[in-house]
């Protein structure tokens, strides 16, 4: 880099610096660190990836819902999901990177999506609990990304939000009804609620002081909040709303700290969550087949897409 280059990229830094700590939003066209636009493109991409995997583990119960009610509404969230993929999709795309390089990366297993999605969906109080816990954790953390420096990420969590709000009351729904039921529905309620607990806890990712993309990330104001705050957050809000339908949370160590305002809670068992990250989990390779398994189906659909466009792009040039 020539001394040039150098005092004007220092210029730019600066500019950008001086943005963030004003608050301001920084769009595509602006100036940005290369770190700052490929650590939005890690976060983005395994984002929307998530959304789009997120759809399999309840997909598995479109055809087992208990009544035609309770179909639609599932098949409505499962929609919901595949949309909150395109929309991420379309803003990762701003920073660079083509929709289908990133689905490529999903695809060969080189990106990472939430860990979350690695596990299976055992009984019909599954959908509860992902509706009730996994959308109430994505609120959580959405809710802080949807102030976040990056305009078009920013933008899309506010309509996201508003859907996956939706789907956590669907599920805590689905959970209070069983909870009113037989005992075979409570039981059936309480094991999902153990079996999903600690998972989501882990969908904030490693504790702060393991968390290597958090500096800049907060520095940057993408993250407004650490890991371990957002989980702490999860935690004080949902406990109450497990113990108003009779439900227990699966922590022996679960405690109200009157003094911190807080719930204290036991160990995360983050052996599990390394194992589930490093494709490992009870339902990675499952996971990575009926999604590789949708693709290769979809690719008439895409065909016929493209062969659509074509055709008007010959229309409109005649
Ligand atoms: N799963 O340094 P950090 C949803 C990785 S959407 C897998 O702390 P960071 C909607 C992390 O990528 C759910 N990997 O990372 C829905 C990094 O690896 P890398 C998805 C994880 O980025 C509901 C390494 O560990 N939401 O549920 C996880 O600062 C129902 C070190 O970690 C988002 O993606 C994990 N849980 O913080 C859909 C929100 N945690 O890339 C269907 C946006 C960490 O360096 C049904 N993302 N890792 O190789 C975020 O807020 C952040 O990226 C975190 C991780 C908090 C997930």
């Amino acid at each position: 880099m020539n001394e040039a280059t150098l005092n004007s990229t220092q210029q730019s830094d600066e500019a950008f610096n001086e943005s963030i700590a004003k608050g301001k939003t920084i769009e595509p066209k602006d100036w940005m660190p290369e770190k700052y636009r490929k650590q939005l493109l890690r976060m983005m991409s395994q984002h929307a990836h998530s959304e789009v995997v997120g759809m399999l583990p309840e997909g598995n119960w479109i055809t087992r819902a208990p009544s035609l009610a309770r179909k639609v509404g599932l098949i409505a969230k499962v929609q919901d999901e595949a949309g909150h993929g395109l929309y991420i999709y379309s803003g990762a795309e701003t920073l660079g990177m083509d929709r289908s390089e990133m689905i490529d990366q999903l695809l060969t297993g080189k990106a990472k999506y939430s860990s979350i999605f690695n596990y299976p969906t055992l009984t019909w109080a599954d959908m509860g609990a992902i509706g009730w816990l996994v959308d109430g954790a994505a609120i959580v953390n959405q809710t802080a990304l949807a102030k976040c420096s990056y305009g078009p990420y920013a933008r899309a969590m506010i309509r996201i939000c508003k859907e996956e709000n939706f789907h956590n009351k669907q599920g805590y729904q689905i959970m209070a009804i069983l909870m009113q039921g037989t005992k075979e529905q409570k039981e059936m309620a309480q094991d999902a609620l153990n079996r999903f607990w600690w998972p989501s806890l882990m969908m904030f990712g490693p504790s702060d002081a393991h968390s290597p993309n958090s500096v800049d990330l907060m520095k940057w104001k993408v993250k407004l909040y650490s890991n371990d705050d957002l989980r702490q957050r999860f935690i004080d809000r949902t406990v109450p709303q497990a113990e108003a339908i009779g439900l227990r949370i699966p922590d022996d160590k679960l405690k109200w700290n009157e003094t911190t305002r807080h719930y204290e809670f036991g160990e995360i068992n983050w052996e599990e969550f390394n194992q589930v990250i490093s494709g490992n989990g009870p339902c990675n390779r499952l996971r990575f087949q009926q999604r590789n398994d949708a693709h290769s189906k979809g690719q008439w659909v895409r065909d016929a897409a493209s062969a659509y466009a074509a055709k008007q792009q010959q229309k409109n040039a005649a």
